[in-house]
C-alpha cells in the first residue's frame, strides 16, 4: 500500500496529518506551497481538482476533502487500530452523526461568523446581522456539543476515535475566531483539553 499526503502548515490538512500519525500508517508527505500558488498548477489539479490542500493519494488514487479523508482511513485502517468503530457497533451511527456535523455544520457556521466579521475578509462584504445569525447558530452548536458530552469522557465508545480528533481539531480555531468564550462550556474545555493533548497532534503541528 502506499499513501501520499498533500499538505499546508495550519490548514484543513492538519487533522488528516493528526489522523495519519494516530494510525501509525507508513506514507510520504509533500509540503504544498500554498502562497507560491503550487496548488494551482496542473499537476497538483490532476490531484486535487478543487486545487486546495489537503489531498491523498492512496496505491495511485487521489482523494479530496478532509472529511472523506478521515472516513476513509477510519474505515479502511481504524478499527484494528480501536480509533474507528466496526459497522454493527450500537454508536457506530452516533459516530457518522457527530462527524459529519462537525464539518458540514459547526464548521461552516464558524466560517459564516468569520466571513462576517474577520479581517482576513473584505471588511465591505462584512454584514453585523449575518454575523450574529451565524454566533447564535454557533452557541447552540456548542450547547448540543456540551450536552452530549455531559458524563462521558470522548464523543463515542468511552474511548478516542476520529470522531474526538475531527471535531476538536476545529476547536481551538473556533476559539480564536472570537464566536463564544469556552469557558461556559466546561465539557468542551476538558474533552478539548484530552484531546490536543496527545503527542501525534503536536506532530502534525510541526510539520
Ligand atoms: N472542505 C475542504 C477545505 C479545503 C480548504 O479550503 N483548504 C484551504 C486551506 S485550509 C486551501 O487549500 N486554500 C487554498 C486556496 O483556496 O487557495 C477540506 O476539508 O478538505
Amino acid at each position: 500500500m502506499s499513501i501520499t499526503f498533500y499538505y499546508a502548515p495550519m490548514s484543513s490538512a492538519t487533522r488528516v496529518f493528526w489522523a495519519l500519525e494516530e494510525l501509525g500508517l507508513p506514507y510520504e508527505k509533500v509540503k504544498v506551497d500554498l502562497a507560491g500558488g503550487a496548488h494551482r498548477t496542473p499537476e497538483y489539479l490532476a490531484i486535487n481538482p478543487h486545487g486546495k490542500v489537503p489531498a491523498l493519494v492512496v496505491d495511485g488514487v487521489p482523494m479530496f476533502e478532509s472529511l472523506a479523508m478521515l472516513l476513509f482511513l477510519g474505515e479502511r485502517f481504524g478499527v484494528a487500530r480501536n480509533l474507528w468503530l466496526p459497522h454493527e457497533h450500537p454508536e457506530y451511527p452516533t459516530a457518522l452523526s457527530w462527524m459529519t456535523w462537525g464539518t458540514v455544520t459547526f464548521s461552516t457556521n464558524v466560517f459564516r461568523y468569520l466571513l462576517n466579521t474577520s479581517e482576513r475578509f473584505p471588511k465591505e462584504a462584512h454584514n453585523a446581522a449575518a454575523a450574529e445569525a451565524a454566533r447564535k447558530d454557533v452557541l447552540a452548536n456548542l450547547a448540543a456539543l456540551e450536552a452530549h458530552l455531559e458524563g462521558r469522557e470522548y464523543m463515542v465508545a468511552e474511548r478516542f476515535t476520529l470522531v474526538d480528533l475531527s471535531i476538536a481539531s476545529f476547536i481551538p480555531f473556533m476559539a480564536r475566531s472570537g464566536v463564544a468564550d469556552l469557558s461556559g462550556y466546561p465539557n468542551i474545555g476538558r474533552w478539548t483539553g484530552h484531546c490536543t493533548s496527545r503527542p501525534d497532534l503536536a506532530v502534525a503541528m510541526a510539520g
